[in-house]
């Protein structure tokens, strides 16, 4: 009855059954939007694809191109909302190209999201390690030589840009670079994964990468979180034993990459091959380059100035090899950068750069008919009096003034005298100085980014942080280089870490900011896993007791210590959980210590004639 009642259906081109999904990618039309973006796979030279996001703005023709490789997913690059508009589609680090109307592209690396092939993380180049026909120069060469070719609003000419792991792919592109890449700026690129980038800093391990080791290996795409249940980092790194313990408990060492890591922890042929400062250097300069990083970069501070350094040579013009050094922390640049921290900055120091410094520079290679930009050798942000400074070189000053320590807690450019000759403390593997006050977030940006300007007095009264300072300067205090650490220590034990700071202590009181009043801000920290003493790929056990001197390098500083401020040194033995413990116990391989080889030591640190424990600073006179 029901069905004889109901209405006749009426005769529709579309059957009630008609898939609602259509077979075809469906795209929304956007009406009034100014630009068109497309999702191209590039074919490199083993016919392996690379996904490739194309954005180009409206009535673009001759237009240069800016290429981004990254492990980080191109598609979401060009998604930060969704929108008609280039300048809603693209993110902050896009403002100055799209002001100029650049082809922005972005490419997912090979084996990472949209793209085909094998992923090995930060692929090294072909030869000793890589025996296949590709790395990141190849896959950048083919990459352009496609662009050049296919993307018809274009002028031939290729730019490229990125931080840290996209700086390391725009280092890699320069490694026997296409006619068509013009000109380059690598932000914080991971350069040397063991002296002082990511992975280790001079042979103490790092352990905030376990969680980036996961999210970067565990898939394609987004990869595994480490899921511990225990808030504190501290706790769930203590808890677990050395590094390999905690690897094992939360199955991280199934990764090929941990497993190669903790293969080789040393200096050995696997770190020395992949440095790319040292590949660069062996190669012509023939691209501009602008080497960049962030002063208080927590991930990537070393590799910039090392390829600066190691590029520097060849620029016998000066018009290839330049460097840019921002008050920021690490990949600050492609975001705000007004403040860091507590410290506050003359106006957004990363708008500033991207504006005024990148896109001039930018464009006078890639952009037909730009006038010649006025870049300087050296763009430095210098702390203390907060400005940018225009250099004609770097470093200004050699590690030439030793500031010593001295007994009672002094610090001063005097030698040490006679009398009491070390100072000493216990270290105890068991209770790390931690490298931020508790409960330890490494995950969490708001503790992670900005930790290099942590107020050092969080540690300073623990017994085993020994720390020296001066009286108030009278007079400005000027430096700009790399400090050198020469420690004259000894250990108990048969193995140790020295960590050193170089801090700027604040006035006991400053009207305009009272939260800086005795602020203690590290301008420079490093470690040194004391088995190196000799050799990076030399590691050896100390004598138990015996004075030995360490030495090493300091982050690059260009800083000028104010009337009335002080300057301490801090030293330790632990810096946990970012770097792994050392047992204290020397043993062939850290990341295997057991239980048993976690030992106390007693540290001593001396300040004797002839033993002169001082860090050498590079005093502009
Ligand atoms: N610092 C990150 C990284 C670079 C290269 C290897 C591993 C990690 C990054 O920010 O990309």
């Amino acid at each position: 009855l029901a069905a004889a009642c109901a209405p006749a259906l009426a005769q529709t081109q579309t059957p009630a059954m008609a898939p609602d999904i259509p077979a075809k990618k469906f795209e929304v039309l956007a009406p009034g939007a100014d630009y068109t973006r497309q999702d191209v796979m590039i074919p490199m030279r083993d016919g392996v694809k690379l996904h490739t996001v194309i954005v180009i703005p409206n009535g673009a023709s001759h237009a240069p191109i800016m290429l981004t490789r990254t492990p980080y997913n191109a598609s979401k690059r060009a998604e930060r909302m969704e929108s008609p508009h280039i300048d809603s589609a693209l993110g902050d680090a896009d403002d100055a190209f799209i002001e100029h109307g650049y082809i922005r592209v972005y490419q997912d690396v090979r084996g990472k999201y949209g793209s085909e092939g094998d992923y090995v993380m930060t692929r090294p180049l072909r030869g000793p390690l890589n025996n296949t026909q590709v790395d990141h120069s190849t896959d950048a060469y083919d990459t352009i030589d496609w662009l050049v070719k296919n993307v018809k609003q274009s002028n031939g000419k290729v730019g490229m840009v990125g931080s840290s792991y996209e700086g390391f792919t725009v280092l890699m592109a320069l490694v026997d670079p296409h006619p068509a890449l013009k000109a380059a700026v690598p932000e914080s690129p991971m350069v040397d994964g063991w002296r002082g980038d990511d992975w280790f800093h001079n042979g103490a391990f790092r352990e905030s990468n376990f969680a980036y080791i996961t999210g970067q290996n565990a898939a394609p795409g987004k990869g595994a979180e480490i899921v511990t249940g225990i808030h504190d980092d501290y706790d769930a790194f203590l808890r677990a034993g050395s590094a390999g313990d905690f690897a094992h408990r939360y199955g991280i060492d199934q990764l090929n990459f941990t497993k190669k890591v903790f293969e080789h922890p040393a200096y050995d042929g696997y770190w020395q091959h992949q440095a790319l400062d040292k590949i660069l250097g062996a190669r012509p300069l023939t691209v501009p380059t602008m080497n960049l990083v962030s002063r208080w970069d927590q991930e990537d501070i070393y590799g910039a100035y090392a390829v600066y350094a190691a590029l520097e040579p060849k620029d016998k013009n000066n018009d290839r090899n330049f460097l840019v050094v921002g008050p920021w922390r690490h990949s600050q640049v492609n975001g705000d950068g007004s403040s860091l921290g507590p410290f506050k900055w003359s106006g957004d120091t990363a708008a500033q750069f991207r504006h005024d410094i990148m896109l001039p520079f930018f464009d006078q290679y890639l952009m037909d008919g730009a006038p010649k930009a006025d870049t300087p050798p050296v763009w430095s942000y210098q702390t203390g009096p907060n400005r940018w400074h225009r250099l004609d070189k770097w470093p200004l000053a050699p590690a030439a003034t030793p500031l010593y320590l001295q007994a009672s807690g002094k610090l001063g450019f005097d030698k040490p005298a006679a009398g009491s000759a070390y100072d000493e403390y216990v270290s105890d593997p068991a209770k790390p100085v931690p490298f931020v006050p508790r409960p330890v977030r490494m995950g969490d940006g708001n503790v992670w980014r900005p930790w290099l300007v942590t107020d050092q007095r969080a540690v300073v009264d623990r017994p085993d942080v020994l720390s020296w300072v001066s009286e108030p300067l009278k007079a400005p205090l000027q430096l700009a280089g790399q400090p050198q650490v020469k420690l004259v220590a000894s250990t108990s034990g048969t193995d140790s870490d020295w960590v050193v700071k170089l801090i700027d202590v604040y006035p006991d009181e400053v009207a305009r900011q009272p939260e800086l009043g005795g602020y203690q801000l590290a301008i420079a920290m490093d470690i040194l896993r004391g088995r190196y003493v000799d050799g990076f790929d030399k590691p050896h056990a100390l004598v138990a007791n015996k004075p030995t001197n360490f030495q090493f390098a300091l982050p690059n500083v260009d800083h000028v210590f104010l009337p009335g401020h002080r300057i301490m040194v801090q030293v330790q033995s632990s810096w946990y959980p970012l770097y792994d413990r050392n047992p204290q116990t020397f043993v062939p391989n850290i990341f295997y210590a057991t239980p048993a080889d976690y030992q106390k030591a007693t540290q001593r640190i001396y300040h004797a004639p002839g033993q002169e424990s001082r860090i050498e600073l590079p005093v502009v006179k």
